[in-house]
């Protein structure tokens, strides 16, 4: 009977090269010195496939994935690596379009062929990471990089730039004339994490359990490097059918995307539309909107301060908003009822009323407007009376407890709130929560038109717990005519750029203009659009 490391060196196709065969199994015959032999073996079986073991876990987590796979051995790995330079599954892909992994000696076309049908599963069953928790990871080591003297600029790639919900590999591109400088710089940093890879252009680590991989490409074919590394395979499929069908040359590095758009006659396509293919078309039909930017939101109208769930103040609230630039900022505090872990009194609502109207002498500047997120109860009543709900500056309506209803059930007591005249927007209306739940299966399209008839606003909201409206319903909304707002739903001060960051990033992958956002609007126009419907 073998030792489990046999097996696994076995199962791995690996004896044959290190010439393991006599060691692992004892029907191999050895014609060598029988004590060497006995000596090897008891090495062997003592720990040499421990090494191993942590010597694979150790890889890039690609090419672990792909060695896992049994698509090839593991010196056909070291090979593919040596040869091609290849980390990643993108790597693989690349290879595989331009048929550069069969000249490798070693391996052929039906290692190609393996490799090809190992790698649209080479992540299964590993954890994908949330988008709010990739964005944390990468955003320390982007600033670093963006501020150091030798990288030109620093961007994340891959589904992280395009907003997917979900993460599979973490990849920053970085171009660089001196990338040595900077990788030696990082790798000495305390908190660099564990080294799995180093080569001239690239440098993959590991901290808090995520592999961060970074490339440092020469600046000018940066732009072919991102734009590989940004996909979607969908997307770059589309890319390169056009581009033959135009006789474009994408093989020619680039040093901006822009650059590569404009060898097909196209625009810039943003990252956030690469999808399907789709994006390709309306693009060279002139069709792809201009998408909302950070840059045309004028306040955040969804946050919470500790009068509710929230950490912070309602001042730091005001400075964060501030820092932000914002022209105003809505304080929505939860009602009564609502699930979160403190909730608004009715008693409560006129101090705060207080301590809004102080900060709106001491802060000038920014319009602070009186709001709250009252929850639409189980019987679709509000959570507060009328009375308490009509000298709010503006109420959000959101359903938190979904009380055992069905979908019918769930639509009946969103519209009766969308009818509510005082009722201004709709937070975060799917109820998803990333990656755990599913939004809820409703007939949004019906909701859709209730919100138009009525003038109620949907919501987009930024919290890396909801991102909700999300890009394919919040693009049917706009699309409907509904009207969207851009929120952070922050429930700290420190969180509510980089929330609203999220929700910008949620609208551009809905294809969502500045004209349908109603916190693009001035304040004139906020206030009017508000007390439109209420004199509905
Ligand atoms: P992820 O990381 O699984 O959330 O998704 P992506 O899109 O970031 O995929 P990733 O990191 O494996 O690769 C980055 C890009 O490389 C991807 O968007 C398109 C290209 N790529 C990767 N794998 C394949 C593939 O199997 N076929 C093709 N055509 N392109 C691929």
């Amino acid at each position: 009977m073998l030792s489990r490391g046999a097996v696994m060196v076995r199962e791995r196709g690996i004896e044959s090269d290190l010439d393991l065969g006599p060691i692992v199994d004892p029907a191999v015959p050895f014609d060598g010195d029988p004590l060497l032999l006995q000596r090897l073996r008891h090495m062997y079986e003592a720990g040499a496939w421990v090494l191993m073991e942590s010597a694979l876990a150790d890889l890039p987590s690609d090419l672990r994935w792909l060695f896992e796979s049994g698509a090839v051995t593991l010196p056909q790995l070291g090979a593919l690596h040596n040869a091609l330079g290849a980390t990643s599954a993108a790597d693989l892909a690349a290879a595989l379009e331009t048929q550069s992994i069969r000249s490798i000696p070693g391996l052929d076309e039906a290692t190609e062929q393996a490799i090809a049908a190992a790698l649209p599963t080479l992540r299964a069953g590993l954890p994908r990471i949330p988008l709010g928790r990739a964005i944390a990871l990468v955003d320390p080591m982007i600033a670093r990089l963006a501020n150091h003297p030798a990288v030109a600029w620093a961007t994340p790639a891959g589904s992280l730039r395009r907003g997917n919900d979900t993460i599979g590999d973490l990849e920053i591109v970085a171009p660089s004339d001196d990338p040595q400088a900077v990788i030696d710089e990082l790798i000495r940093l305390p908190d660099a994490g564990r080294i799995l890879h180093r080569s001239d252009r690239r440098l993959y680590l590991l901290f808090d359990r995520a592999q961060l991989g970074l490339r440092f490409p020469p600046p000018a074919e940066a732009g072919s490097a991102l734009w590989r590394l940004t996909g979607s395979a969908a997307h770059i499929g589309a890319i390169r059918t056009l581009a033959a069908e135009r006789q474009a040359d994408l093989s020619a590095p680039a040093a901006t995307e822009e650059e590569l758009y404009a060898r097909l006659n196209l625009p810039f396509i943003p990252p956030e539309v690469r999808d399907d293919g789709e994006e390709v078309r309306a693009a060279s039909e002139g069709r792809l909107p201009a998408l909302v930017a950070r840059a045309d939101i004028r306040g955040d109208l969804h946050m919470h301060t500790s009068w509710s769930d929230g950490r912070d103040s309602t001042e730091a609230m005001v400075q964060a908003c501030r820092a932000l630039g914002y022209e105003y900022l809505a304080i929505t505090d939860h009602s009564t009822r609502s699930a979160a872990s403190r909730t608004l009194t009715t008693d409560a609502i006129k101090r705060q009323a207080d301590e809004i109207a102080a900060l709106r002498e001491q802060h000038p500047e920014i319009a602070i407007l009186h709001g709250c997120e009252v929850d639409i109860l189980p019987d679709g009543r509000l959570d507060f009376s009328d009375k308490v709900l009509e000298p709010f500056d503006i109420v959000l309506a959101s359903l938190h407890e979904q009380a055992g209803h069905d979908a019918a059930a769930l639509e009946k007591r969103y519209i009766g709130a969308m009818k509510h005249p005082l009722v201004t927007l709709i937070t975060h209306p799917s109820n998803r929560l990333p990656p755990h739940r599913k939004g809820y299966d409703l007939d949004y399209d019906r909701l859709f038109g209730v919100a138009l008839e009525t003038g109620t606003c949907l919501e987009i909201d930024g919290s890396p717990s909801h991102l909700d409206l999300d890009g394919v319903l919040a693009r049917r909304a706009a699309a409907a005519g509904v009207m969207l707002a851009i929120d952070s739903d922050s429930h700290r001060a420190d969180m509510a750029g980089r929330q609203m960051e999220l929700g910008v990033m949620i609208a551009r992958r809905g294809w969502v203009e500045a004209r349908q956002v109603l916190n693009t609007r001035p304040l004139a126009e906020l206030r009017s659009l508000i007390g439109a419907k209420r004199q509905r």
